[in-house]
């Protein structure tokens, strides 16, 4: 079985040998040399990746937003730095030529560990388009818990390899609800502004809006959205625009308008690999080691933390376990692999003096999904930009921020399609099952009734003004709301209750988080600008005081 084709229909051909030795990293091309006609590849350690034995003076556990700015900072304070990152370093292009598969032609690398494609959008025109792939350490997990299912990107990145870019700073008049603990005035005169020139943030340029096709569909939603008397708000992004007209003009590579984005941009968007990882990259202090999965950090004899660190393959099996040891530990796992590890070194002793705040406070960001049925005259385009570029905002009066978002299908669809973000306020909590030895999350999936409702304060009311309907046959065969998933995983180590106001986790001191985690549950807009500069504020003051 060393060949794709044997045991996928969705593959599209690929050979086990040539993707693995094309795809991914050093890691990759090692466990190809090493493995020739074995039936699971193995992948041997790479120059880079951390040795046993090692001792460090920082470890992060993660390479995405909070993970990057604690390494980049710490490294510009002289401090030497190892990230350990479970996915794979996606720097290598596959036999195709890129390093990333796309949306509309998912393979091996789209998914984390399974068998068949699970998108967010399942259906379309009320028939199921998931399909068989190859089991592979892929760059998108659809993580299921009982009542939801949670994505995230999986490699050197993060969130930020698969995320839809939308880099948007909450409105201050809501940053209170957000992080009561936190200085307002620090966040906005200093953090966020740092966040957003560190991940290079920036607007469309209003003409071009006016005038692409390939923003008609975001056009369409403002109309609708005005003539309902809602408020239509551009939002930056760290897309390069002037890379996004070139695609238009057809003179490079196409990316957001060839449909690249859930299973990783290959250009144009400027993911942490070229923002934060780089500039990490340039201190020559920090080394990452892909492929390699934290699994318990408990405080070492001679002071400091020993932590163990299983390596993996592109199976997902594990080929080495290493304990190394390091003098501070930087959780930034993101919120839902943070939790899932702090909750398990609790309840099994390696963490004992972990509060009870541990695991709890976790939530959604109110995340709910729909699509509007247009009129016939009233087209939103077969060209859509898969960068969304504006939202409607009905917070304060129906408690939600909708993205107008793309269908990037390659064909006309009169289809309106929207990401909501509501101000849910159920939470839930990460507990540990000690029978199946896992940890578990108790969101129950009615929870997102109030979802829904805030999300219809918006959509009930443009459909009534335009005479038009839900559409019924993006989430199943007759099912209006995408009410099954989140993209924004916030919470389960929140700031100021299993942490101090700075991340320091209370009954360990080096112990810190750094991530999504920290932020209770819900942003108001997309999190990753708030969770980076929550980020930069904390790894300031850490610096400062703790070194
Ligand atoms: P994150 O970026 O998830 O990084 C955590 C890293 O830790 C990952 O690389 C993991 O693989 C790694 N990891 C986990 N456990 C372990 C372990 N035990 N050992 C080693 N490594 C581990 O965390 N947000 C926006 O603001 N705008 C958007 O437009 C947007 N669109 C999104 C679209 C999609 C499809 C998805 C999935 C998310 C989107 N988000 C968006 C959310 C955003 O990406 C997310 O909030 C951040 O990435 C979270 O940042 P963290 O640093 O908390």
């Amino acid at each position: 079985m060393s060949d794709f084709a044997m045991h996928s229909n969705g593959s599209k051909g690929f050979s086990r040998r040539t993707f693995i030795a094309g795809t991914g990293s050093i890691l990759g091309v090692a466990a190809v040399a090493g493995r020739a006609s074995a039936a699971q590849p193995t992948a041997a350690p790479s120059a880079a990746s951390i040795p046993a034995g090692a001792h460090v003076p920082a470890l992060v556990i993660g390479t995405g937003y909070g993970g990057s700015v604690a390494a980049l900072r710490l490294a510009q304070a002289g401090v030497d730095v190892h990230m350990i990152e479970m996915g794979m370093s996606w720097d290598t292009p596959g036999p195709d030529g890129k390093i990333f598969a796309n949306t509309t032609s998912p393979d091996a690398r789209s998914f984390w560990l399974r068998t068949k494609t699970k998108q967010p959008l399942s259906n379309f025109l009320g028939f199921p388009i998931d399909r068989d792939i190859p089991k592979y350490t892929g760059i998108l997990d659809a993580e299921e818990f009982a009542g939801i299912t949670v994505y995230q990107g999986r490699g050197v990145g993060g969130g930020s390899l698969v995320n839809g870019g939308m880099a948007v700073t909450p409105k201050r008049e809501n940053f209170g609800a957000i992080l009561p603990s936190v200085d307002a005035d620090e966040m906005y005169n200093t953090y966020y502004p740092r966040a957003n020139a560190g991940l290079g943030a920036a607007t469309i340029d209003p003409a071009w809006f006016e005038s692409t096709a390939c923003y008609q569909y975001a056009r369409v939603g403002r109309k609708h959205a005005q003539r309902a008397g809602f408020p239509f708000v551009f939002v930056p992004t760290v897309y390069d625009w002037d890379y996004m007209k070139q695609e238009a003009a057809g003179v490079v590579p196409k990316s957001a308008l060839a449909g690249e984005i859930l299973y990783g941009n290959n250009y144009g968007k400027k993911s942490l690999q070229k923002t934060y990882l780089a500039r990490i990259k340039e201190t020559g202090r920090v080394t990452i080691s892909a492929l390699h999965k934290v699994t318990s950090v408990s405080p070492a004899a001679g002071g400091g933390y020993t932590v163990t660190i299983d390596q993996l393959d592109t199976t997902g099996a594990t080929t080495l376990t290493k304990t190394v040891t390091a003098d501070k530990v930087f959780f930034a796992a993101g919120s839902v692999g943070t939790s899932k590890l702090l909750v398990r070194l609790k309840a099994t002793g390696a963490l004992p003096n972990l509060n009870a705040e541990i695991g709890q406070g976790w939530g959604d960001n109110g995340n709910v999904m729909c699509g509007r049925a247009n009129h016939m005259w009233d087209p939103t385009g077969s060209l859509q930009a898969s960068i969304p570029t504006g939202g409607i905002d009905n917070w304060n009066a129906g408690g939600a921020f909708a993205e107008v978002a793309p269908l990037p299908t390659g064909i006309e669809t009169y289809a309106s399609f929207y990401l909501s973000i509501t101000k849910n306020p159920n939470r839930a909590r990460f507990s540990w099952n000690a029978a199946t030895g896992k940890v578990e999350l108790n969101w129950q999936a009615a929870w997102k009734q109030p979802s829904i409702d805030m999300a219809k304060t918006i959509f009930d009311k443009i459909n009534a003004k335009e005479g038009t309907i839900y559409r019924t046959d993006l989430f199943g065969a007759y099912k209006i709301w995408g009410d099954h998933l989140t993209y924004h995983p916030l919470g389960g180590a929140v700031l100021t209750k299993a942490t101090d106001n700075y991340g320091r986790l209370y009954g360990y001191s080096g112990l810190y988080v750094i991530d999504g985690a920290l932020i209770p549950g819900n942003t108001s807009v997309n999190p990753f600008v708030t969770i980076t500069a929550l980020a930069e504020r904390n790894i300031e003051k850490i610096i400062a005081t703790d070194l």
